[in-house]
């Protein structure tokens, strides 16, 4: 994975490697080396994105050439409606090799072992040698996670994060965390009150670029989920950190208070909405922590929001991160649960008359974009109640957010969610009843079912479902000594209300 530095090359650029700082960048010579970057329809299509996610990262790639040019590149770019378009990154890279004479290709590394087993092919098939060089925008190298977790029986990413803290110097006062403590989840739990005021993440008009590739995505992926227009994620750099910095100062200062609230009316509460930005490169992860604790230092915003936002970045989305490379590809065919129900169309359709789910999947089609207790703990929940495979849940999840790459969508879906790996990431299933949605959300208000009903056809489904799913993952579950009060619970229950919520979960699946 090594390189001389300045040769000439084939550049290879990805759709979310959109950094000028890339390791494939600063390896060649641009005044010997061309640039190349490709529109494919295989990208597009492996699953079916949002239309708004690849509006997103058209525009984005569209405007990164631009950015590329200006700083002196030589940049050949290849739109998916160009004449001879293959289709394919592996088409479009030997027909440039051959266009341009060149005799080595350059690339980062991938996001996506499928991408990453693609590229090992290219040097026997083109002839050329093909460098693929560690991706060091993430701030933990593969090679290290790979020491980090060997010998240990269990990850877990608490350890992990406290390392970061360590290796980073966010939020550290010496050797010790800033506070006295690592983790200030607990202040993080509120439910949104009435009342609460939250600020819209920055919104940018589409320019002549992107009107151009709305008019394409629409043309050519009409057929996608999702609702194109209005469009307004930023597909610039400059823009990106222009929301990154109206969230530091609207937003952080909450961030903790409400991160697991969720309101029908309010879909962004104070997230700060950046995944996407982050994971295609037009933002850097270590700048945007050094940021946020730099708004703590200046008294601007308190300790548990920040560390909260710090502990995402450098803990979930590193961990997850190296947790993808380790256990690949074996992860991506995981099924613990044993799991094999098809994905019901309401998750494409929105239309059930559960209020909560209809709403996330409603404002997913809008926005290409849902926090994270919305995907855990309402989508992802019901799957797991219900017993989705895992593969179809991921993929799913992979399509129809703007921020999802593999490397950091089929952790958080395989494992978080759907507990498809056994417990490697998530030490038990992130599975609950209506009354964990009813009191963080205000979804139950407006729905037919009744959430302190238990049991019937006019009871909330999550209720009876999270003991059916209990009870039929017993064997595989039973010995989880976070779940033990609960099995104690439902073994206590009547045998009549034992038979009722049989009945209830056997005719809502039924009806599914
Ligand atoms: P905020 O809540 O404001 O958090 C700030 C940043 O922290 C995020 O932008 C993200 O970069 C990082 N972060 C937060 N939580 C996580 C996490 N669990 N794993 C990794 N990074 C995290 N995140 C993705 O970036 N891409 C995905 O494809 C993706 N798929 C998910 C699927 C499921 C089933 C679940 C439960 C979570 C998934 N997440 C994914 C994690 C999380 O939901 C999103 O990162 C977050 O909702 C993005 O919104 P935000 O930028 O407003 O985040
Ligand atoms: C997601 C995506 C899409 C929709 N289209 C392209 C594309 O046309 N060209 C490209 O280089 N990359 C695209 N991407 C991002 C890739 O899928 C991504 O680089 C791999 O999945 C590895 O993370
Ligand atoms: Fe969702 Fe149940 Fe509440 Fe309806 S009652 S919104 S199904 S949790």
């Amino acid at each position: 994975m090594t390189c001389s530095s300045g040769v000439s090359a084939l550049v290879l650029v990805l759709g979310d490697q959109l950094s000028i700082p890339l390791a494939a960048l600063r390896a060649a010579d641009p005044a010997k080396s061309v640039v190349l970057m490709a529109e494919v329809t295989a990208e597009a299509t492996y699953v079916r994105h949002h239309k708004k996610k690849i509006a997103f990262l058209f525009s984005a790639m569209r405007h990164f050439a631009e950015a590329l040019r200006d700083a002196g590149w030589r940049v050949d770019y290849v739109r998916l409606d160009d004449a001879g378009n293959t289709g394919t990154l592996s088409g479009e890279t030997r027909r440039a090799l051959a266009r341009h004479g060149l005799g080595r290709v350059i690339v980062t590394h991938p996001g996506e072992w499928r991408v990453l087993e693609d590229m090992r092919s290219w040097p026997a098939a083109f002839g050329v040698p093909v460098d693929i060089l560690d991706d060091d925008r993430f701030i933990f190298p593969l090679p290290d996670f790979a020491a980090w977790a060997a010998g240990r029986k269990q990850l877990r990413m608490e350890f992990f994060y406290r390392d970061m803290r360590r290796r980073t110097g966010l939020l550290m006062d010496g050797v010790e965390p800033a506070g006295g403590v690592w983790n200030f989840d607990a202040a993080n739990r509120k439910p949104a009150g009435a009342g609460s005021i939250f600020p819209d993440p920055a919104q940018f008009p589409p320019d002549a670029i992107t009107r151009e590739v709305l008019d394409l995505v629409a043309d050519r992926f009409g057929e996608h989920f999702g609702i194109l227009e209005p469009f307004w994620f930023a597909v610039t750099q400059a823009a990106a950190e222009q929301a990154f910095e109206q969230f530091l100062v609207q937003s952080l200062p909450k961030f903790g208070d409400y991160q697991d609230a969720m309101l029908r009316s309010q879909r962004f509460l104070f997230h700060a909405v950046i995944g996407l930005y982050l994971n295609a490169g037009l933002l850097d992860p270590l700048s945007v922590c050094r940021a946020a604790e730099a708004e703590y230092r200046a008294g601007r915003a308190p300790l548990n929001a920040v560390e909260g936002f710090i502990r995402q970045i450098i803990g979930w989305r590193e961990y997850v991160r190296g947790f993808y490379w380790l256990n690949m590809p074996g992860y991506a065919l995981e099924n613990a649960l044993g799991a094999t129900r098809d994905l019901p169309d309401l998750y494409w359709s929105g239309e059930t008359d559960m209020a909560c789910l209809r709403a996330c999947i409603r404002q997913t089609a809008e926005e290409a974009y849902a926090h994270h207790i919305q995907r855990l703990m309402v989508t992802g929940n019901f799957a797991l109640l219900v017993g989705i495979e895992p593969s179809q849940v991921h993929e799913w999840y992979l399509a129809v957010y703007a921020d999802a790459y593999e490397w950091v969508e089929l952790p958080n879906t395989l494992g978080m969610s759907q507990f498809a790996d056994g417990g490697k990431l998530a030490s038990k299933p992130y599975a609950a009843s209506g009354n964990y949605i009813h009191k963080m959300s205000d979804y139950c208000r407006g729905c037919a079912y009744d959430v302190a009903a238990k049991t019937g056809a006019s009871a909330c489904p999550f209720n009876y479902l999270y003991w059916d799913f209990l009870v039929r993952n017993r064997d595989r579950l039973g010995a989880n000594p976070r779940l033990a009060q609960s099995y104690r619970t439902y073994d206590k229950l009547p045998e009549a209300r034992k038979k009722a919520i049989g009945q209830s979960a056997e005719a809502f699946l039924a009806r599914l």
